[in-house]
């Protein structure tokens, strides 16, 4: 399949919410990937959307054991996927949505592949990220997951706290992580399970999809593996020393 007729196709399973086969894509190399994931961006940005950030992937081992892939990639953010902190989140137009815990950052300054993250960074916040795999059965390659926009759908920022506020990025290298669904523990984990320290993940994807412009908010990836997200459901994600976010899901119809 050429690449507009993949992103075109991986946009509509998207817009109804009809899973594709995975490992049927014939998509080869990563190169070819990132320009189907270009494409299926571009039609959102067609559309009127308007691009907020980037997302790693993988780049904890919990998520690479789990979806059983082994390599960082990375997706765009766009603001028709932005959740308000305690928010009500409609699940019913999606697949097969899961849930995972992130850090965030936000931007202050461009930075350039091979620049100093920490000198670029203004603020970081707890976050919530729900995926959503246009592949039947959550069950893809690595260049399909990369074309499929890295399976982003939504996400939810915490409040906040600006570097100084914490002494210094290095708090943020082993930081406790907490993810809650209906008051229940679901997952536990650390932020050093970020590739040893969330900052990596920042630089990966300065280098990776780089320059970032100032304003850019990136998901550094999952702490821990995604659970589930049924309707009806209230999420709360915690991170020490950043603090909480929370989202609810939309009733079942
Ligand atoms: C791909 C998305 C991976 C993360 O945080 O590792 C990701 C997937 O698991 O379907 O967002
Ligand atoms: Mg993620």
């Amino acid at each position: 399949m050429n690449p507009t007729a993949l992103a075109e196709a991986l946009d509509t399973a998207a817009r109804e919410a009809r899973p594709l086969p995975g490992g049927g894509s014939g998509l080869t190399g990563t190169a070819e990937a990132y320009a189907v994931q270009e494409a299926l961006v571009a039609r959102r940005l067609a559309r009127g959307e308007r691009p907020t950030g980037v997302k790693l992937g993988f780049t904890s081992l919990a998520k690479m054991r789990q979806m059983g892939v082994a390599d960082l990639i990375h997706g765009r953010l766009t603001d028709r996927m932005e959740i308000p902190d305690g928010g009500r989140y409609d699940v019913s137009g999606l697949i097969h949505p899961r849930i995972e815990p992130e850090v965030a950052f936000l931007l202050g300054a461009e930075l350039a592949p091979g620049g100093d993250p920490a000198a670029a960074v203004a603020a970081v916040a707890p976050a919530l990220e729900v995926i959503d795999s246009r592949y039947d059965g959550f069950r893809f390659s690595l260049p399909e997951v990369i074309a499929d926009n890295t399976s982003a759908a939504g996400y939810a920022l915490g409040p906040w706290t600006a570097p100084a506020a914490l002494g210094g990025l290095r708090a943020l290298a082993n930081l406790g992580v907490l993810l809650e669904l209906d008051g229940r523990t679901a997952e536990t984990g650390s932020t050093a399970a970020i590739l040893g320290d969330p900052l990596r993940a920042l630089a990966a994807a300065a280098r990776l999809a780089g320059p970032l412009p100032a304003g850019t908010v990136l998901l550094a990836g999952a702490a821990t593996a995604a659970v589930p997200l049924p309707p009806g459901t209230h999420v709360r994600a915690v991170v020490a020393r950043l603090g909480a976010v929370r989202l609810t899901t939309g009733e079942a119809a």
